[in-house]
């Protein structure tokens, strides 16, 4: 009877033991690594964040030597979560666009399992977003234009006049990442100096735009309208001879920005000659 009753204590520790462990112990997490390159896709900076985002959890992790996840270098990059959930993952908060489904105990063994990510984007290359002292016109707009998933891309380009007008620059359908450029005429137009100038881009992949708006401001003086470089006698005879009695309203030529031409424009440059 007590070897019964023995049985049965051991059976219930065993069984009780069994629950405690389905409950409490979590399921071992996934453990991702993989390569970060930056938008010229060179590896990324030390301490780039690289997050992945499970079931409204963010698990986070650094980059050393453009990699995370490789413990000798960094730290192991565990997600815990339950077999089939979807990870959806950042660099430094911004959506990689790439996910992965959560195994438990999943591992990147080795170097073809990395989950490598791009910090490339859409971005102005000439000029420079913000840039400063361009000269006039520049020698071309230019934007490298990337899609995550590398689908088929509509590519526009436009401007904001001096009007404040968008004005579609050029266009170009069904391409693929790249660069993607307009070269600006030598017009009065474009060779506005010390002039703050706005332009963007416009992308479609089949299912939502990216819109980007970059500025860059020239180079030289508003009133060196002859675009040699110095402000002189010439700048102020030009104004004055396109002033509005004589030729349609030329904004080039009214350094005042009044919307006319007149003799105050031919003042000024003569007043802020070099
Ligand atoms: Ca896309
Ligand atoms: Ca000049
Ligand atoms: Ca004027």
């Amino acid at each position: 009877m007590k070897k019964v009753l023995m049985v049965y204590v051991i059976l219930g520790v065993l069984i009780s033991s069994g629950l405690v462990f389905a409950d409490d112990v979590p399921s071992p997490p996934h453990r991702f690594k993989g390569y970060v390159f930056d938008e010229n896709n060179n590896h990324a900076a030390d301490d780039t964040n690289v997050s992945g985002l499970i079931n409204n959890v963010y698990y986070n992790t650094t980059v050393k030597n453009g990699k995370y996840g490789y413990p000798i270098e960094t730290e192991e990059f565990l997600v815990e979560g339950e077999e089939g959930d979807l990870i959806y993952f950042f660099v430094d908060g911004v959506s990689t666009q790439q996910t992965a489904v959560f195994e438990v105990g999943g591992l990147n063994i080795d170097f073809s399992s990395n989950l490598n990510f791009s910090m490339e984007k859409t971005h102005a290359i000439t000029p420079e977003n913000d840039a400063i002292d361009v000269e006039r016109p520049p020698s071309e707009l230019s934007v490298y234009v990337f899609d995550a998933e590398q689908d088929t891309l509509d590519v526009y380009l436009k401007w904001r006049t001096h009007e404040e007008q968008w004005v579609l620059l050029t266009s170009f359908s069904g391409v693929t990442n790249g660069i993607y450029s307009y070269i600006p005429p030598y017009e009065n137009d474009w060779i506005w100096g010390n002039t703050q100038y706005i332009w963007s881009i416009h992308v479609n992949d089949g299912t939502s735009w990216t819109n980007e708006t970059y500025t860059y401001t020239t180079g030289g003086s508003r009133y060196d309208v002859n675009n040699d470089n110095k402000v002189n006698f010439q700048d102020a005879g030009l104004a004055w001879i396109h002033r509005t009695s004589e030729v349609p309203y030329d904004g080039l030529y009214d350094v005042n920005q009044d919307g006319k031409v007149n003799f105050q424009d031919a003042g000024l440059t003569w007043i802020n000659r070099d």
